[in-house]
């Protein structure tokens, strides 16, 4: 993976148009314009839930966020390569999503570069009362239910997403007593991964921005990225730096 990387997130695009959605988009090319300013080498991580609902179907180019693929586009032509891991809201990407950059994760994965190793995921159901969606997610993303709901009519499906999408829903707007037991859990989380070699852990999800030094680590929550600001992480090979975009 070409260094330097840029770990963002959560932008959340939508399909339904809005001036917001525009000033999103706009954003998303300003911060695409910054990065690649004075490189011409590096690596675009998004961190998932970079769609806010996202269904590919056969035979179909999806046009929806054209915008977004074409800045995408822009972006690899420079000589990014692009690596995307999966979120809840957007594991069912398709051949015309993984065609437009250079791989993608469903799963959990890892960055490694000489003895650094990054440990690297969306991270959605970690936490210990996440038992139910752990369920749901499995069964969500199997190829048979990808199958039966390519198959219903367009607004049927969008009908049931919007009822799953409660289910999967991130955690925002919640009290600091709730946020200090979530954070305890993924520091124990990170702390895991930290013992088996890693030295940074990185996950977005959650909506808010959060740095812990555990023992011969790091853990490192990603904000969400909006029109007003991109929460991102660099990785220069050596250390992770957490940096802001206005
Ligand atoms: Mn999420």
């Amino acid at each position: 993976m070409q260094l330097p990387i840029y770990f963002f997130g959560d932008t959340h695009f939508k399909f339904s148009k809005s001036n917001q959605e525009n000033k999103k988009v706009e954003k998303f090319s300003q911060f695409l314009d910054s990065i690649s300013k004075d490189n011409t080498k590096g690596s675009l991580f998004i961190m998932g839930d970079f769609f806010d609902y996202y269904f590919e179907y056969k035979n179909q180019a999806s046009s929806d966020y054209e915008k977004i693929f074409t800045k995408i586009e822009e972006i690899k032509n420079k000589g990014f390569e692009i690596y995307f891991i999966a979120g809840n809201h957007d594991y069912w990407i398709g051949d015309y999503f993984k065609k437009h950059i250079t791989e993608a994760f469903l799963d959990d994965t890892m960055v490694s570069n000489n003895s650094n190793n990054l440990y690297i995921t969306h991270g959605d159901g970690i936490l210990s009362w996440d038992q139910s969606y752990r369920l749901l997610k499995k069964a969500l993303r199997s190829n048979l239910f990808i199958k039966i709901y390519s198959l219903l009519p367009k607004s049927v499906a969008l009908k049931i997403a919007n009822k799953i999408s409660y289910e999967r829903k991130d955690s925002h707007n919640i009290n600091q007593k709730k946020l200090n037991k979530i954070h305890d859990e993924l520091d124990s989380f990170a702390q895991q991964k930290i013992n088996q070699g890693f030295k940074y852990v990185i996950m977005g999800h959650y909506h808010h921005s959060y740095q812990k030094k555990l023992n011969n680590g790091e853990l490192i929550l990603l904000g969400e990225c909006n029109e007003e600001n991109y929460n991102y992480a660099v990785f220069d090979g050596d250390k992770l730096e957490i940096k802001n975009f206005f």
